[in-house]
């Protein structure tokens, strides 16, 4: 199998980039160790600290954090980073040419029970316009990402990468440290009878999702006629990982649950990253009105709502919201 450097030269992606996804995934392959070592690295369980979510940080949280912040910063190619556990943008080199942002560790309240957890990470080129501790750097629309991935710490440490040619995933092979390409060209099939949603939010989605929920569960007998299965992995990285595996319909709908957090995933380092793979596999990500990846970012930690996964099952969740 083929390893990460010569499979991304060989799709003309620049020597400065590959270097920065390599520095990424030295971080990953650390936290992979210490998910693995879990209660033996003595890094489960929470703080007493919140982060600017307001969500309390694991332990995990922030280790995961700094390590991810301390191989960009000192890489020479990265301007700035912005980190779901960063209250505002980190100035890196000067002359860095990129900028990165990124999820530590997404899914982090599955730490505790070892269950699934990934690292999101979004990179654009740097503004030369702008200083690099400008949060204005990040405000760009997920259709200027020149890479995106994510890393699924599982039972296999799994990398799945996109620089705009495509979506390919790579395993870590932990008897060497390489990560190897397991799976090239990875296309999400076009229909499917499976979808992810947090189904304890019912009473609190907009009438439009509710309406399309109700006639997935309505199966055969209903307007759809044919059965569906529903998955719910809480973890954002996990679900998208089915979808570019198998298909499917992975969503975290707007609810007015809390009025003042009417939206949950982070647009800028869950949803765009998110958005390019599933796109660059052939599949569609909307919040159901608009293209994701056409969103004009207004603040770091916007949050989105996000119907995302296979082309036919999106534009079918779509029409129910259509006036
Ligand atoms: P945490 O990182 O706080 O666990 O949140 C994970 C997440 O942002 C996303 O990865 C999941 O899809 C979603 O939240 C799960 O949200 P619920 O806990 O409300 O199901």
């Amino acid at each position: 199998m083929r390893r990460l450097a010569p499979t991304l030269r060989d799709d003309g992606v620049n020597s400065d980039l590959i270097f920065l996804i390599r520095t990424i995934l030295a971080a990953c392959k650390e936290i992979s160790f210490r998910l693995t070592q879990g209660e033996l690295a003595g890094v489960l369980g929470s703080t007493l600290n919140e982060n600017i979510q307001g969500e309390t940080q694991k332990k995990l949280d922030i280790v995961s954090n700094q390590l991810i912040k301390d191989v960009l910063l000192e890489s020479g190619f990265v301007r700035s980073i912005a980190s779901e556990e960063e209250e505002h943008v980190v100035a890196g080199d000067p002359n860095g040419k990129y900028i990165v942002a990124y999820d530590p560790l997404d899914g982090s309240s599955n730490i505790d029970i070892n269950s699934l957890v990934g690292t999101i990470f979004s990179i654009h080129l740097a503004d030369d316009q702008l200083p690099a501790d400008d949060d204005r750097q990040f405000l760009k629309p997920g259709s200027a990402q020149v890479c995106a991935g994510y890393v699924l710490y599982g039972p296999s440490t799994m990398l799945a990468l996109t620089t705009g040619k495509g979506v390919k995933i790579f395993t870590l092979d932990k008897t060497h440290g390489g990560f190897l390409l397991t799976h090239d060209q990875v296309t999400i099939p076009k229909d499917t009878q499976e979808f992810a949603i947090n189904a304890s939010n019912q009473r609190f989605w907009e009438p439009p999702m509710q309406q399309y929920i109700n006639d997935l569960l309505a199966g055969k007998e209903g307007p759809r006629e044919k059965n569906f299965n529903m998955r719910w992995i809480a973890a954002m990285v996990a679900d998208v990982h089915r979808v570019l595996s198998r298909g499917g319909l992975f969503t975290y709908p707007t609810d007015h649950k809390n009025p003042e957090k009417p939206y949950k995933l982070r647009l800028l380092y869950e949803a765009n990253p998110m958005s390019y793979l599933v796109e660059q596999a052939g599949g569609i990500s909307s919040t159901g009105y608009e293209r994701i990846m056409s969103i004009q970012p207004e603040s770091l930690h916007q949050r989105v709502s996000v119907i995302l996964g296979s082309e036919n099952e999106v534009r079918t969740c779509e029409k129910y919201h259509q006036p």
